[in-house]
Protein backbone atom coordinates (compact mmCIF):
# COMPACT_ATOMS: atom_id res chain seq x y z
CA UNK A 1 0.00 0.00 0.00
CA UNK A 2 2.43 2.06 1.38
CA UNK A 3 4.95 2.35 -2.14
CA UNK A 4 1.95 2.98 -4.11
CA UNK A 5 0.57 6.14 -2.52
CA UNK A 6 4.52 7.58 -2.52
CA UNK A 7 4.11 9.06 -5.67
CA UNK A 8 0.88 10.86 -5.19
CA UNK A 9 1.66 12.38 -1.90
CA UNK A 10 5.18 13.75 -3.35
CA UNK A 11 3.29 15.26 -5.99
CA UNK A 12 1.00 16.84 -3.60
CA UNK A 13 3.87 17.87 -1.30
CA UNK A 14 5.75 19.08 -4.64
CA UNK A 15 2.26 21.06 -5.87
CA UNK A 16 1.89 22.99 -1.93
CA UNK A 17 5.86 23.96 -2.49
CA UNK A 18 5.70 25.65 -6.04
CA UNK A 19 2.24 27.12 -4.64
CA UNK A 20 4.09 28.31 -1.73
CA UNK A 21 6.91 29.83 -3.89
CA UNK A 22 4.69 31.29 -6.07
CA UNK A 23 2.98 33.39 -2.60
CA UNK A 24 6.20 34.19 -2.09
CA UNK A 25 6.92 35.85 -5.06
CA UNK A 26 3.93 37.88 -5.35
CA UNK A 27 4.44 39.33 -1.91
CA UNK A 28 8.37 39.89 -2.42
CA UNK A 29 6.78 41.97 -5.82
CA UNK A 30 4.35 43.75 -3.93
CA UNK A 31 6.71 45.33 -1.02
CA UNK A 32 9.34 45.99 -3.72
CA UNK A 33 6.04 48.13 -5.92
CA UNK A 34 5.28 49.92 -2.25
CA UNK A 35 8.60 50.68 -1.62
CA UNK A 36 9.53 52.45 -5.14
CA UNK A 37 5.53 53.82 -4.83
CA UNK A 38 6.61 55.69 -1.63
CA UNK A 39 9.68 57.01 -2.74
CA UNK A 40 8.19 58.58 -5.76
CA UNK A 41 5.40 59.99 -3.33
CA UNK A 42 8.32 61.47 -1.30
CA UNK A 43 9.93 63.05 -4.19
CA UNK A 44 6.47 64.84 -5.35
CA UNK A 45 6.25 65.93 -1.59
CA UNK A 46 9.64 67.24 -1.09
CA UNK A 47 9.16 69.25 -4.42
CA UNK A 48 6.06 70.80 -3.60
CA UNK A 49 7.21 71.69 -0.34
CA UNK A 50 10.42 73.36 -2.09
CA UNK A 51 8.01 75.10 -4.75
CA UNK A 52 5.70 76.38 -1.77
CA UNK A 53 9.22 77.85 0.24
CA UNK A 54 10.54 79.41 -2.86
CA UNK A 55 7.77 81.47 -3.01
CA UNK A 56 8.26 82.66 0.06
CA UNK A 57 11.90 82.86 0.05
CA UNK A 58 12.22 86.91 -0.72
CA UNK A 59 12.70 89.17 2.52
CA UNK A 60 9.12 90.31 2.91
CA UNK A 61 9.47 93.54 5.29
CA UNK A 62 7.61 92.98 8.00
CA UNK A 63 4.44 95.41 8.75
CA UNK A 64 1.44 95.37 11.23
CA UNK A 65 -0.49 96.51 7.68
CA UNK A 66 1.35 93.98 5.21
CA UNK A 67 -1.86 91.96 5.20
CA UNK A 68 -3.18 95.32 3.17
CA UNK A 69 -0.16 96.21 1.52
CA UNK A 70 0.30 95.75 -2.57
CA UNK A 71 3.66 94.03 -3.33
CA UNK A 72 5.65 94.17 -6.34
CA UNK A 73 8.30 92.58 -7.72
CA UNK A 74 11.58 93.87 -9.44
CA UNK A 75 14.22 92.34 -11.06
CA UNK A 76 16.60 94.63 -9.64
CA UNK A 77 15.27 95.08 -6.23
CA UNK A 78 13.45 92.06 -5.15
CA UNK A 79 10.03 93.04 -3.26
CA UNK A 80 9.37 96.80 -2.90
CA UNK A 81 5.82 98.48 -1.45
CA UNK A 82 4.34 99.33 -4.40
CA UNK A 83 2.34 102.05 -2.11
CA UNK A 84 3.46 105.68 -2.44
CA UNK A 85 4.37 108.14 0.45
CA UNK A 86 5.73 111.31 0.82
CA UNK A 87 10.16 111.32 0.34
CA UNK A 88 11.68 112.10 3.14
CA UNK A 89 10.83 115.84 4.33
CA UNK A 90 11.36 118.69 6.86
CA UNK A 91 9.92 121.94 7.30
CA UNK A 92 6.58 121.14 5.89
CA UNK A 93 3.25 121.73 7.43
CA UNK A 94 0.33 119.56 8.62
CA UNK A 95 -2.84 119.75 9.27
CA UNK A 96 -6.23 117.74 9.98
CA UNK A 97 -9.50 117.62 8.35
CA UNK A 98 -11.79 116.35 10.76
CA UNK A 99 -14.84 116.26 7.99
CA UNK A 100 -12.63 114.09 5.57
CA UNK A 101 -11.21 112.19 8.20
CA UNK A 102 -7.44 113.43 6.69
CA UNK A 103 -4.27 114.12 7.71
CA UNK A 104 -2.69 116.64 4.98
CA UNK A 105 0.65 117.83 4.26
CA UNK A 106 1.96 120.65 2.08
CA UNK A 107 5.74 121.57 0.89
CA UNK A 108 8.44 120.98 2.88
CA UNK A 109 12.18 120.79 2.17
CA UNK A 110 13.62 117.30 0.44
CA UNK A 111 16.96 118.80 -0.61
CA UNK A 112 15.28 121.14 -2.61
CA UNK A 113 11.71 122.75 -1.70
CA UNK A 114 8.39 121.27 -2.98
CA UNK A 115 4.80 121.97 -3.85
CA UNK A 116 3.41 118.26 -2.88
CA UNK A 117 0.30 118.15 -1.41
CA UNK A 118 -0.11 114.30 0.33
CA UNK A 119 -3.40 113.05 2.31
CA UNK A 120 -3.42 110.21 4.90
CA UNK A 121 -5.73 107.67 5.33
CA UNK A 122 -5.44 106.30 8.68
CA UNK A 123 -7.71 103.36 8.21
CA UNK A 124 -6.43 102.45 5.02
CA UNK A 125 -2.85 103.29 5.88
CA UNK A 126 -2.28 104.98 2.86
CA UNK A 127 -0.92 108.16 1.48
CA UNK A 128 -2.46 109.60 -1.69
CA UNK A 129 -0.36 112.57 -3.49
CA UNK A 130 -3.36 114.35 -4.52
CA UNK A 131 -1.71 116.23 -7.57
CA UNK A 132 -4.00 119.63 -7.09
CA UNK A 133 -3.74 121.94 -10.62
CA UNK A 134 -3.30 124.93 -9.24
CA UNK A 135 -1.65 124.68 -5.86
CA UNK A 136 1.36 127.40 -3.85
CA UNK A 137 4.64 127.92 -4.89
CA UNK A 138 7.46 125.27 -3.33
CA UNK A 139 8.08 126.28 0.10
CA UNK A 140 9.22 125.10 3.29
CA UNK A 141 8.54 126.56 6.72
CA UNK A 142 4.97 127.79 6.45
CA UNK A 143 2.16 126.63 8.75
CA UNK A 144 -1.58 125.17 8.32
CA UNK A 145 -4.51 124.87 10.70
CA UNK A 146 -8.25 123.51 9.54
CA UNK A 147 -10.98 126.23 9.32
CA UNK A 148 -14.04 123.69 10.86
CA UNK A 149 -16.45 125.97 9.75
CA UNK A 150 -15.43 126.17 5.97
CA UNK A 151 -13.94 122.63 5.80
CA UNK A 152 -10.54 124.62 4.30
CA UNK A 153 -7.15 123.90 5.21
CA UNK A 154 -5.88 127.50 5.50
CA UNK A 155 -1.75 127.87 4.63
CA UNK A 156 0.06 131.08 5.28
CA UNK A 157 3.62 132.10 4.60
CA UNK A 158 6.66 130.45 4.36
CA UNK A 159 10.17 130.08 2.78
CA UNK A 160 10.42 130.23 -0.85
CA UNK A 161 13.96 129.92 -1.63
CA UNK A 162 16.26 132.49 -2.23
CA UNK A 163 17.95 135.07 0.32
CA UNK A 164 14.64 136.69 1.86
CA UNK A 165 12.40 135.37 -0.10
CA UNK A 166 9.80 135.27 3.05
CA UNK A 167 6.13 135.01 1.50
CA UNK A 168 2.92 136.21 2.73
CA UNK A 169 0.40 134.60 0.87
CA UNK A 170 -2.63 132.97 1.91
CA UNK A 171 -3.91 129.78 0.60
CA UNK A 172 -7.26 127.47 1.32
CA UNK A 173 -7.36 124.25 0.61
CA UNK A 174 -10.37 121.78 0.16
CA UNK A 175 -9.76 118.31 -0.16
CA UNK A 176 -13.15 117.04 -1.66
CA UNK A 177 -12.66 119.21 -4.12
CA UNK A 178 -8.86 119.24 -4.21
CA UNK A 179 -8.03 122.79 -5.03
CA UNK A 180 -6.09 125.05 -3.52
CA UNK A 181 -7.53 128.98 -3.92
CA UNK A 182 -5.17 132.00 -3.34
CA UNK A 183 -7.25 134.07 -0.78
CA UNK A 184 -5.58 137.46 -1.91
CA UNK A 185 -7.11 139.20 1.34
CA UNK A 186 -7.02 142.93 1.02
CA UNK A 187 -5.35 143.23 4.92
CA UNK A 188 -2.69 140.83 5.75
CA UNK A 189 -0.04 139.91 8.14
CA UNK A 190 4.04 140.69 6.40
CA UNK A 191 5.14 137.94 4.83
CA UNK A 192 7.21 135.59 6.88
CA UNK A 193 8.48 131.87 7.67
CA UNK A 194 8.82 130.01 10.95
CA UNK A 195 5.17 131.00 12.24
CA UNK A 196 2.27 129.29 14.07
CA UNK A 197 -1.61 129.29 13.54
CA UNK A 198 -3.99 127.64 14.94
CA UNK A 199 -7.77 127.40 14.81
CA UNK A 200 -10.27 129.17 17.17
CA UNK A 201 -12.92 127.16 16.37
CA UNK A 202 -15.00 128.92 19.02
CA UNK A 203 -14.60 132.01 17.52
CA UNK A 204 -14.08 130.68 13.96
CA UNK A 205 -10.85 132.34 13.07
CA UNK A 206 -7.30 131.34 12.11
CA UNK A 207 -4.99 132.97 14.69
CA UNK A 208 -1.74 133.61 13.44
CA UNK A 209 1.54 133.86 16.39
CA UNK A 210 5.07 135.38 15.02
CA UNK A 211 7.38 133.80 12.59
CA UNK A 212 10.56 135.29 10.82
CA1 LIG B 1 -12.97 118.18 4.09
CA1 LIG C 1 -14.47 129.78 9.03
Amino acid sequence: MFPRQQPFLWRVAMEDHMAGVSALRTAALAVVLIWLLSGVVGLIAEEALSIDSSAASPALPRNKNASRATWATSEESGWTNSIPWPSARSRHAMAFDSQSDRIVIFGGNTGEHVDETWAYDFEANTWTNTNPTTKPSARSEHAMAYDSQSDRIVLFGGWTGGSGDRNGETWAYDFEANTWTNMNPTTAPAARYELAVADDCQSDRIVLLEGS
